[in-house]
């Protein structure tokens, strides 16, 4: 019995995000979709924005331009092999060229970002991801290579224990920007978690030490 009171105690004082995991799907609690810390994980896969050309994109809090050339960039549709498939980033088609896109972020608190890369055959790709804070400085980078065989490519990842602010990320030579970037994902800690569960949890293992307490009192008389 004192065991689990004390498992009671213990999960009750510890965070209350691990709690949510453990216990039950979090996204009935908070809404919305969450990792296995129970921390919000969006995904931009581009499926609901037509295609075409853009200077400026919004969606889900993100806002996405490229820095390069004109400024415009193309939403385009290919799937050349994972992780890229349907709707997708492509610079090359307005502004060949290296220059990154960025995307900024409206939650203050993510803490890590990931986009898949990749493109048919053809080429040597040379994938560039860089996360800065509000202050414009650098937290974290990732590069990848993708040989000229690959159809499709893989995942840039990002992250940092303070808040990023924005991406940069980009291809360099021989054909720069010719590549499709998707499903950009981001995670933010959870701002506003519900309390009740902690609090009873915690109130379980109180109550149940009081009860113990009782007990042990009234088998002593
Ligand atoms: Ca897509
Ligand atoms: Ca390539
Ligand atoms: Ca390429």
């Amino acid at each position: 019995m004192r065991k689990v009171i004390w498992a009671l105690i213990t999960l009750g004082a510890l965070d209350e995000i691990c709690i949510y995991s453990w216990l039950c799907d979090c996204s009935d609690l908070c809404g919305g979709t969450y990792d296995l810390r129970c921390r919000q994980r969006n995904v931009i896969d581009f499926e609901s924005t037509p295609t075409g050309i853009y200077s400026v994109l919004n969606i889900s809090g993100v806002t996405i331009t490229y820095t390069g050339g004109t400024g415009t960039f193309n939403v385009d549709n290919q799937s050349p092999g994972f992780p890229v498939s349907g709707h997708n980033l492509i610079s090359f088609f307005q502004n060949p060229g290296v220059a990154p896109f960025k995307a900024a972020f409206s939650d203050p608190g993510i803490t890590s970002v990931q986009i898949g890369v990749g493109d048919y055959d053809a080429d040597d790709d040379n994938d560039f991801l860089q996360a800065y804070d509000a202050g414009n400085n650098l937290l974290d980078a990732d590069y990848r290579f993708n040989p000229a065989s690959t159809f499709g490519g893989g995942y840039l990842s990002v992250s940092s224990a303070s808040a990023i602010s924005y991406i940069l990320f980009w291809d360099e030579e021989p054909f720069a920007g010719a590549v499709y970037w998707d499903n950009l994902t981001f995670t933010s800690t959870v701002s506003e978690v519900p309390e009740p569960l902690t609090v009873s949890l915690f109130s379980a293992g109180l109550i149940g030490a009081a009860v113990m307490r009782r007990r042990r009192k009234a088998n002593k008389a």
